[in-house]
């Protein structure tokens, strides 16, 4: 459990082993492996220091998925269970939280270097919220599309604790005119030829409120590849927002244009964030709030199972106006049954939920469609855009009751 004592007394030695092993053993690849149900979805399983066996994407960059079981497990996703991304190959691993700052500058009366202690002495609050990476789920995308190929555990939902940005800001106080608030992180390029990663968000978004800096989760630090020791909390919004080891807030009066928020992370901008399969759009927006999802975690596609009652249990999200409904089908869409929603979290969070049904014996295609308070809902058939972004078609299980 993270207090100021722990924080101040424990770093050097919890937090300085802790990062000398992850130094020390950046990648052990198990024996086992993993087939994700596309081609060419065989990932071995690998163990990373303060994390579970997870799915490898990548080493050079880290980047790991959770094992889809996890989420069966509980509607929140433990820290050692939690998907990893970076862009960059320079993860910080020897950051020290004692000597850590975090500088607040541009468009302010008041630049500031505030010290993770500076930041915890402020009002803290909690949020319970999902992370989701853009890419999550476009090894499914047909046609193919260029990117990881990741299965569906690019997303997590945790607590996380720490201040609202809007603190940050105002002690700072931010100038009239300012547009933008760009957040950049500790990780680095190995070339100079790679732009470094940072994001934005516009001063408004920024300030709602909910936008967040944290520094617990889960009622634990952060595990070094979630961001220790600081990172941004967008709720609902994708994870390429949620910068990790956030060191640098800069207050603009501009729209920022770099690479990451320019070219990469863009989706089409129409009515359905969408195009025929293998064109371009016309034009495009930066991705920003989370499609609505549902899945099913206790039935895995070929899994056997005997005919009669079976309990059904899934989760569901939204980008954040919270989960209206969930509702199964098992003709093919044509009737729809709605589930038992399970404890409300937060309009963030995943909402658990549950359906006693009963299949009788034979083949079974169970659909799970969920309805977000805001009325939006999941498409029958794949939307498709060229990054693989926003999947959010209706999930399929495909069973055999006996
Ligand atoms: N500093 C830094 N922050 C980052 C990134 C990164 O490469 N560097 N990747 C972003 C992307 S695209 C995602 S999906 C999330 C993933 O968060 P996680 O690794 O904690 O799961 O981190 C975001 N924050
Ligand atoms: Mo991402």
């Amino acid at each position: 459990m993270i207090d100021r004592r722990s924080l101040l007394k424990g770093s050097a030695a919890t937090i300085g082993s802790l990062i000398a092993a992850t130094a020390l053993d950046p990648l052990k690849a198990l024996a086992a492996t993993v087939t994700l149900p596309f081609e060419n979805g065989e990932r071995p399983l690998v163990k990373y220091p303060q994390k579970r066996p997870m799915i490898g994407l990548t080493e050079r960059p880290p980047q790991l998925e959770t094992p889809f079981a996890v989420f069966n497990e509980s509607v929140i996703t433990p820290n050692d269970a939690f998907f990893v991304r970076y862009h960059l190959a320079d993860v910080p691993l020897n950051i020290d939280p004692d000597t850590f700052t975090l500088e607040i500058k541009g468009k302010v009366d008041k630049p500031l270097k505030l010290s993770l202690a500076d930041i915890r002495k402020m009002p803290s609050k909690e949020i319970v919220a999902v992370n989701q990476c853009s890419g999550n789920s476009r090894g499914f995308f047909e046609p193919r599309v260029a990117g990881g190929q990741l299965g569906n555990g690019a997303m997590g939902n945790a607590r996380w604790k720490g201040v609202p940005l809007k603190a940050v800001l105002d002690k700072a106080g931010v100038q009239s005119g300012a547009k933008q608030v760009v957040f950049s992180g500790l990780d680095g390029p190995v070339s100079d030829k790679t732009p470094d990663f940072a994001k934005a968000l516009d001063i408004d978004h920024a300030r709602d409120g909910d936008v967040m800096l944290a520094y617990g989760m889960n009622g634990d630090f952060l595990p070094v590849l979630n961001g220790f020791p600081l990172r941004l909390i967008v709720p609902g919004y994708y994870g390429t927002y949620w910068v990790k080891h956030l060191n640098e807030i800069n207050v603009i009066d501009t729209v920022y244009d770099n690479f990451w928020m320019k070219t990469a992370y863009r989706i089409p901008d129409n009515d359905c964030n969408c195009v025929e399969p293998g064109t371009a759009p016309k034009a495009t927006v930066p991705i920003n709030r989370f499609t609505v999802r549902s899945f099913v975690t206790n039935l895995t596609s070929g899994q056997k199972v005997k005919a009669g009652k079976t309990n059904l249990k899934g989760i569901a999200f939204d980008g954040g106006k919270g989960i209206k409904e969930v509702a199964v089908s098992i003709d093919d869409g044509k009737t729809w049954t709605p589930a038992k929603l399970g404890k409300d979290l937060g309009k963030y969070s995943f909402r658990e939920w549950h359906l006693p049904m009963k299949l009788a014996a034979g083949q079974h295609d169970i659909k799970v469609r969920a309805t977000s308070n805001g009325g939006e809902t999941q498409p029958l058939k794949p939307l498709w855009n060229p990054a693989g972004y926003l999947r959010n078609v209706v999930e399929t299980v495909r069973v055999t009751a006996a």
